[in-house]
């Protein structure tokens, strides 16, 4: 009996090597009918019973079923196995390795930042720094420190969100150039991107949130033809320079003299016949921002000596420059967040 049990347990070591060993179901077969087949190994054994005394010869055959019971487990281990490499081959052979990756889907940066990032590079490299601020602003410095008082008509042309009674969302980027000259004495030489709020109806040039990109230049001896000579500069390098830009009069309480600068309607290119263009109504013409030399009393305000200093001003809108630089027809595709149009732009 210690004799068949040791010879059982040899088999099933061989069995389960050759069963391992077995690279295809054919191979595997062949292990299969060596052992387990008719004429294979176990039968061999099984035909010895015979010659054992009567009373061992249960003990042996139920040794001899539990043998087979565990190889018929490992054969179907074995035998999951196989398929499952035979399935990876497949799989392997089905994949061309050299086939190109898809691309990750990277984004780009918005049309608005760009600009943004361009026209503070320009003025950089002019010498200007660059300086950001609160988007919410006591009235003070939205209105009465720009020579805007309380009761002064042109309060309504900056129509705005309010938080409190005297806190509102800024308008403009122009309350910075009062936090900047409280901080500062001349010279003073910066330029102030960021977000401004309007309860303004949506259409083809409006938004309710836009951006603005303010500069201010204030040192002694600072002239009009400065300010020209840097907005022209400006719009050649947004718009290279096939892009006309006209100054034209206007008024700001907070300027003296004061401008409005525009440039050729990116839409009909000024040829829209009157009244026609969506964009620019058929003057031909879209307002880029306003522009000026700093007012005296604004100078005054921050406690800077007219008689001394002089300097200018100007913000322009940043959805406005991306009309014209990117001959858009419509500001509100800026804020539509469509892939397709946002990657024609970057
Ligand atoms: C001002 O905001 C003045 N602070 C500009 C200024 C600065 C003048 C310094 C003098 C010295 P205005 O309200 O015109 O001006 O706005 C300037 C520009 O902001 C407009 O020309 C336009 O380009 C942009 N803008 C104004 N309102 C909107 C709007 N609702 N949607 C999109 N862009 C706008």
């Amino acid at each position: 009996m210690t004799q068949l049990t040791q010879l059982l347990a040899e088999l099933q070591e061989r069995f389960g090597a050759d069963a391992d060993a077995a690279i295809g179901e054919q191979a595997l077969e062949n292990v299969r009918v060596a052992y387990l087949g008719r004429n294979g190994e176990v039968t061999k054994i099984r035909r010895t019973i015979g010659t054992l005394p009567a009373a061992e010869r249960p003990g042996a055959g139920k040794a001899i079923n539990d043998a087979v019971a565990a190889m018929e487990e490992r054969l179907k281990a074995a035998q999951a196995a196989v398929e499952s490499r035979a399935v990876d081959a497949e799989l392997a052979a089905s994949i061309d390795v050299t086939f190109p990756a898809i691309a990750p889907a990277a984004g780009s940066i918005h049309p608005v930042r760009r600009i943004i990032e361009e026209s503070c590079d320009y003025f950089m490299r002019h010498g200007f720094a660059v300086v950001v601020g609160p988007e919410a602003e006591p009235d003070y410095y939205n209105f009465d420190a720009l020579n805007i008082p309380s009761d002064h008509p042109s309060r309504e042309s900056f129509d705005s969100f309010w938080l409190t009674d005297s806190v509102l969302l800024r308008p403009h980027t122009s309350p910075m150039q009062i936090r900047t000259m409280q901080e500062h004495r001349p010279p003073i030489a910066i330029v102030a991107p960021g977000k401004c709020f309007r309860r303004d109806a949506l259409d083809a040039r409006h938004l309710f949130q836009f951006h603005q990109v303010e500069g201010l230049l204030v040192a002694d001896d600072i002239h009009f033809g400065h300010l020209k000579g840097m907005l022209t500069g400006l719009c050649r390098e947004l718009f290279g320079s096939g892009q006309r830009v006209r100054f034209r009069p206007s008024y700001f309480p907070f300027t003296e003299p004061s401008a409005e600068v525009d440039t050729t309607c990116p839409k009909c290119r000024g040829e829209s016949a009157e009244g026609r263009c969506s964009l620019c109504g058929g003057s031909g013409w879209i307002e880029l921002g306003g522009a000026g030399m700093v007012h005296p009393n604004v100078l005054r305000e921050v406690g800077y000596d007219p008689d001394v200093y002089s300097g200018w001003a100007f913000g322009f809108g940043v959805e406005r420059l991306g009309l014209a630089r990117y001959r858009v027809d419509d500001i509100r595709r800026f804020i539509s967040s469509e892939p397709d149009f946002l990657a024609q732009l970057s």
